[in-house]
């Protein structure tokens, strides 16, 4: 089935907005949705309806809605081995990234101008730059005003478990739905590894008696969360040597527990962010190691292989980050917010969306009764909306997708440096561009030249631009069909 394209720019750009709204009521059926939510067969739909604008918590949500982040709540109740307390909270940002601090008030002004300005907002998260629950005087205010003002936007909180318990009820009165809680471990000995200390209950504990105490902790909130049926999302900092093999433990425990997603994040550690693992040399885990693990927890707790390791005042899409565009000191001292350009983007993003389920549906029965036996990983440049729309040169990330007869999944993204600035392409960054793509068989884009096309080739990797603006699947699938010479069963018997 060829979907009708609805460009990205179409969706975003600020000047086409009335051709947006027109768009989105054009198209013979009056209903927007025509019923039809694009909901996967395996989905509960009351959990469906929770996490299909949710870009963490739905991989297919990640094409089309974005998330921010407010640095409303700096204080924390434990110390990680792997956090200096000058920078955000490792847990859910990217460590060694310092944010503008927030007050409730100041972080309703940014919520309200990112909503005015980013239609695919869907989602307003705390993750620190401490914990969100241990800051909560901060946290409930911020979310209060925002709700009040916003009150289609999904409130979301990432925290390390511990004072957890003390807010389930207040999270449930607020709707809170998405909740994140940061497991490394289940055994209080390896969490000893871990953590240093926590605060607790007016006193400070160290070693095994602070991991069991915070391990205590987290599996009641998990517990009780489950009971009140907040999503929960667990995520893990992988730490080789520490709590790799481990983590195999914790995602059995999780799973028992509830838990809807696992999200197992390598450790980032370097000496100049003057942690404690950084400082004695821990190393994170490669891109190999993390894959191995996440195939070994296949089965357990469902995966989130999508995680950006965003900052703690992240704004945007996956993969991509605004949040410098909207420092406090550029956004105007008040404002006001307009719901239009919001409410025209879902409209169009429910058509296209339905179009989507339909395309990827079809592309992944090819592919598995095409009968090859082979599989090829594939990068695919995209500026969102589920499809092959960005240039080679203007792409800052790669989607990899694996595709073999078991079907075509998403298996994590490839940073890369933008590597065409100024209509010119800069050899050095190629280079790093090719060496961050080992492994990949193909790239698929929107626009490629033939010097960089001819550089990935003599590298090993093809790429080509012959399904730019396709959905990634319809063009992955017919990638494998002309790969492997082959066309589907249904077509030959
Ligand atoms: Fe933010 Fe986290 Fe909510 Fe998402 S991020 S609080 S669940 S809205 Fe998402 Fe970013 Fe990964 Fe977090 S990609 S770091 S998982
Ligand atoms: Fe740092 Fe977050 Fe750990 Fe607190 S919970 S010490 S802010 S990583």
């Amino acid at each position: 089935m060829s979907a009708p394209i609805i460009s990205l720019e179409g969706l975003t750009s600020t000047t086409s907005f009335d051709q947006l709204l027109a768009t989105a009521k054009s198209g013979g059926c009056a209903s927007s949705t025509c019923g039809l939510s694009g909901k996967p067969d395996d989905i509960d739909p009351a959990v469906w309806e929770k996490i299909k604008d949710h870009p963490c918590f739905s991989e297919e949500a990640h094409h089309y809605f974005a998330r921010m982040h407010v640095a409303v709540a700096p204080a924390c109740n434990v110390q990680c081995n792997y956090c200096n307390r000058k920078y955000d909270c490792a847990n859910e940002s990217r460590p060694g990234v310092v944010s503008e601090k927030l007050t409730p008030d100041q972080a309703l002004r940014k919520v309200i101008a990112v909503a005015n300005e980013v239609p695919q907002l869907s989602v307003l998260g705390i993750a620190g730059p401490g914990d969100a629950c241990y800051d909560w005087k901060k946290t409930k205010a911020t979310f209060e005003r925002v709700a009040g003002e916003i009150p289609d936007i999904k409130l979301c909180i990432s925290t390390n478990g511990l004072a957890l318990p003390d807010h389930v009820a207040e999270l449930v009165d607020m709707n809170v739905d998405h909740v994140t809680i940061t497991i490394n471990m289940v055994d209080p000995e390896v969490g000893a590894k871990i953590y240093p200390w926590i605060f607790y209950d007016h006193r400070r504990y160290v070693g095994i008696e602070a991991a069991r105490i915070l391990h205590e902790r987290q599996m009641l909130g998990l517990e009780m969360l489950t009971a009140r049926g907040v999503l929960t999302k667990i995520n893990s900092v992988m730490i080789p040597g520490v709590n790799d093999e481990h983590l195999i433990e914790v995602n059995r425990w999780v799973k028992e527990r509830g838990a809807f997603l696992h999200n197992v994040m390598p450790l980032i550690s370097d000496p100049a962010h003057g942690t404690h693992f950084g400082l004695i040399g821990q190393r994170g885990p490669n891109a190999m190691e993390m894959k191995t693990l996440q195939d070994r927890l296949e089965g357990g707790a469902k995966l989130m292989r999508h995680c950006r390791q965003c900052r703690a005042d992240a704004v945007g899409l996956l993969g991509e980050d605004r949040g410098q565009e909207f420092s406090l000191d550029s956004i105007p001292g008040e404002v006001t917010y307009d719901s239009s350009r919001r409410e025209a983007y879902q409209e169009v993003v429910a058509r296209e969306r339905h179009d989507h389920v339909a395309a990827r549906s079809e592309a992944i029965g090819m592919v598995k009764t095409a009968g090859s036996g082979k599989s090829l990983l594939v990068a695919v440049a995209t500026r969102g909306g589920g499809r092959v729309n960005e240039h080679f040169g203007h792409a800052k990330e790669l989607q990899v997708y694996e595709v073999s007869p078991r079907g075509i999944s998403f298996v994590g993204h490839r940073k890369v440096e933008q590597y065409c600035l100024g209509g010119r392409g800069d050899n050095a960054t190629l280079d790093g561009v090719i060496a961050a793509l080992e492994g990949i068989d193909v790239v698929l884009c929107a626009k490629i030249g033939n010097c960089p096309k001819d550089q990935l080739a003599e590298a090993g990797i093809r790429a080509t631009d012959a399904y730019g603006h396709d959905y990634i699947e319809t063009a992955i699938s017919a990638l494998y069909a002309a790969e492997f010479g082959i066309q589907p069963l249904a077509a030959t018997a």
